[in-house]
């Protein structure tokens, strides 16, 4: 799962980048380190925390998202006031969720305005393919005999669909769209149909502020570029006084991965043992042998069941054997969807 940062230049993309690797990085300038455009993040979870203080494993392992800073991605900057380049949005199309970010953190600026702009930007992008897609799709159809015209058709009349939306300023992400049409758009990385949510880029002064004044019509969260790469930096005794001096239970950034996780409809499940305790990230509304596949394809083919136990109960009740007791400990089949902090167990025939 990619999420790509995006934004108007000089909103902060890089500085939250940054925030998110812990590292600097002259992503925004140099097109040989391609490879610092990404940045494998642990996502925080407090439940993981837990799980690894009872079962004292020798391995911990977090959830993890992949976040890029498009923009660095081609080693320049997006094309100042005339839109995005042609670069910048074939490398936006490859990602899987979008991170808007919004600078808030000079005097004068206007969040509302500035998402807007991006969203006109991106809703155009995706116009300008649909056109071009009908213009060809017109011509193939005229040339085709009418007994194979059915699926150019269905695709023209699912594009006018979209064109007719965009038109009205209204992303693809909004429409309903079947399982069907989705794959016949799959190949196209359509901007508007991405997941997207919003980082709100503060000034330091506002760092510690978690409310918004602000309601922007997607997920919204709120930080402080600057200050969360200062953070980042620090070493962990001086991160966590810098934190309690800010008031702040956490760093920011941690909201930011979270609401990228949860904007991407994930969810996380975990495995416990002595050896490990792991947060594996499913779609939200996998089954439980779409969850076995993702520790281990041969987990899926040879599915017997899964011993399934949710979080909350097991830290409720305190143990393993206590859930077992109290029937907490449930055998699911195949079709069991998984919740959002079970704790799974797969038995398969491998
Ligand atoms: N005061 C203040 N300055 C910030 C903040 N975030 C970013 N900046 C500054 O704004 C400038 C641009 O930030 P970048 O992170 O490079 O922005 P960008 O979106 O990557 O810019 P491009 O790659 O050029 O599109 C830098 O000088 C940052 O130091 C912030 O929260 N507060
Ligand atoms: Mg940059």
């Amino acid at each position: 799962m990619q999420i790509g940062l995006i934004g108007l230049p000089g909103s902060g993309k890089t500085t939250i980048f940054q925030a998110l690797t812990g590292v600097r990085s002259s992503i925004s300038t140099s097109s040989k380190r391609e490879a610092a455009n990404l940045a494998v993040v642990s996502v925080p979870d407090e439940r993981v925390d837990k799980l690894s203080e009872i079962f004292r494993p020798k391995r911990t392992i977090y959830s993890s998202v992949e976040f890029t800073d498009v923009a660095g991605l081609q080693g320049v900057d997006t094309a100042r006031s005339k839109g995005f380049s042609s670069t910048f949005l074939a490398a936006a199309r490859n990602v899987d969720v979008l991170g808007i970010v919004v600078g808030k953190f000079l005097p004068g600026s206007d969040p509302q305005a500035e998402l807007e702009e991006i969203e006109l930007e991106l809703n155009l992008a995706d116009l300008s393919v649909i056109q071009k897609r009908l213009e060809r799709l017109n011509s193939e159809i005229s040339k085709t005999p009418a007994a194979r015209r059915v699926e150019l058709e269905k695709e023209r009349e699912l594009l006018q669909r979209l064109e007719q939306a965009l038109t009205n300023d209204k992303p693809i992400r909004e429409l309903e769209i079947s399982a069907d049409e989705e794959k016949m758009l799959r190949g196209y990385g359509f901007l508007t149909a991405k997941p997207a949510f919003v980082i709100l880029n503060v000034a330091e002064t506002e760092a510690s502020k978690q409310d918004l004044d602000l309601h922007l019509n997607l997920p919204t969260v709120q930080v402080s570029g600057i200050i969360e790469a200062e953070i980042a930096e620090l070493p962990p005794d001086d991160a966590k006084a810098f934190l309690e001096d800010l008031g702040l239970r956490e760093p920011g950034i941690n909201r930011v991965i979270k609401t990228a996780y949860d904007t991407a409809n994930l969810i996380s499940f975990f495995t416990v043992g002595e050896d490990e305790v792991r947060s594996w990230t499913i779609k939200s509304g996998a089954t439980a042998v779409e969850a076995a596949g993702v520790i281990h394809s041969d987990f899926a083919r040879g599915f017997i069941r899964a011993e399934v136990v949710h979080y909350d109960d097991f830290i409720r009740v305190g143990s393993l054997a206590e859930a077992r007791r109290q029937g907490l400990l449930r055998l699911e089949g195949k079709n069991y969807i998984v919740k959002d902090g079970d704790i799974c167990h797969f038995l398969a025939n491998v």
